[in-house]
């Protein structure tokens, strides 16, 4: 036997007298599902109202919330964010009461990533 550390590879002689080797196991670790939430487009609320949502309910600068809002109008829809399925869920429930006591026809919808 050496005196310097053993190593992956190393051969030691177990109680038994048989050769065993070193292995690492990699420890199995569940991450939960995240979803994103998706805003789309339509015809009828205004650009001020989509903007003022995302900067309410998702905490976004004016700048990034008119980004979002014109690539919801130019695209059809776009991710505004990714979320536990709690809050993906809260988030969505905010955006439609909202829209919906102001009579504006805004659709937010979540999907699993
Ligand atoms: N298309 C709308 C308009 O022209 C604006 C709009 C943007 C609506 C984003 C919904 O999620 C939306 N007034």
């Amino acid at each position: 036997m050496t005196d310097r550390p053993l190593t992956m590879t190393d051969r030691k002689e177990g109680p038994e007298g048989d050769a065993s080797v070193i292995t690492k196991t990699k420890p199995k670790t569940q991450r939960p599902p995240m979803y994103k939430v998706l805003l789309l487009n339509d015809d009828y609320t205004p650009m001020e109202f989509v903007v003022h949502i995302l900067e309410r309910f998702f905490g976004l600068s004016h700048a990034q919330s008119f980004e979002i809002m014109l690539t919801v109008h130019k695209k059809g829809l776009a991710v505004v964010g990714v979320f536990s399925y709690e809050v993906a869920e809260t988030k969505v429930a905010q955006v439609m009461d909202f829209s919906r006591r102001h009579q504006h026809p805004l659709q937010c919808t979540m999907e699993k990533e």
